[in-house]
C-alpha cells in the first residue's frame, strides 16, 4: 500500500494527464468535481481530458464570473468532441463548465487549480527541499560527530600525555 501511494506521488511528479472526475466518474451530471480537484494537485504541464458523450455534454472553458454565474455567455473556448484534452500550461486558476441547459447548476462545473511546481507538499520541488533539509541536518550530525572525534582524541592525546610523560 505505501509503495503504491509512492509510486502514485512519483507519477504525480512528472506531467500528468488526467481524466476529469476519473476513476469514479467521469464528465457528466453525478460527479462531485470539487471533491475529485480536492484529491489532486495540478502542474503546469499536466493535462485533463474531458471524456463524455457528445451527444449529452460539451465543454466550455469561462471565466470566474461564468462559473459562478453558470453563463457560457463569455466563454473562453468551447470543446465538443466528447474527448476533449486541455493543457495546464501555467499556474492559475481555470474555470470549465458543461453548456448545456441547466447542467451546470445540477453541478456540472469544475475549477482547476494550476500550482507552481514547489509550491504544494506534494510537488516535486518539494522533495529536493525535504532533502536539503535532511542534508543540511546530515552536516550538522557530521560536524557534531567530527567534534566528539576531535575532543576524544584530544582527551586521549592529553592521556597519553599523561601516561608517557612518566616514561
Ligand atoms: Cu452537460
Amino acid at each position: 500500500m505505501a509503495a503504491a501511494v509512492l509510486v502514485l506521488q512519483a507519477a504525480a511528479a512528472a506531467a500528468t494527464t488526467y481524466t476529469v472526475g476519473a476513476p469514479d466518474g467521469l464528465w457528466d451530471m453525478q460527479t462531485n468535481y470539487a471533491e475529485w480537484v480536492a484529491k489532486r494537485t495540478f502542474h503546469p504541464g499536466d493535462k485533463i481530458t474531458f471524456t463524455y458523450s457528445a451527444e449529452l455534454h460539451d465543454v466550455v472553458e469561462v471565466s470566474k464570473a461564468g462559473y459562478d454565474a453558470c453563463s457560457s455567455a463569455n466563454n473562453i473556448s468551447a470543446f465538443r468532441t466528447g474527448n476533449d484534452v486541455v493543457a495546464l500550461t501555467a499556474p492559475g486558476t481555470r474555470y470549465f463548465l458543461c453548456g448545456l441547459t441547466g447542467h451546470c447548476d445540477s453541478g456540472m462545473k469544475i475549477r482547476i487549480d494550476v500550482v507552481a511546481a514547489g509550491s504544494s507538499p506534494m510537488s516535486p520541488a518539494a522533495a529536493p527541499t525535504s532533502a536539503a533539509a535532511s542534508s543540511t541536518a546530515g552536516t550538522g550530525t557530521t560536524t557534531t560527530v567530527g567534534l566528539a572525534i576531535l575532543l576524544l582524541l584530544a582527551v586521549l592525546h592529553h592521556h597519553r600525555a599523561i601516561i608517557v610523560a612518566p616514561l
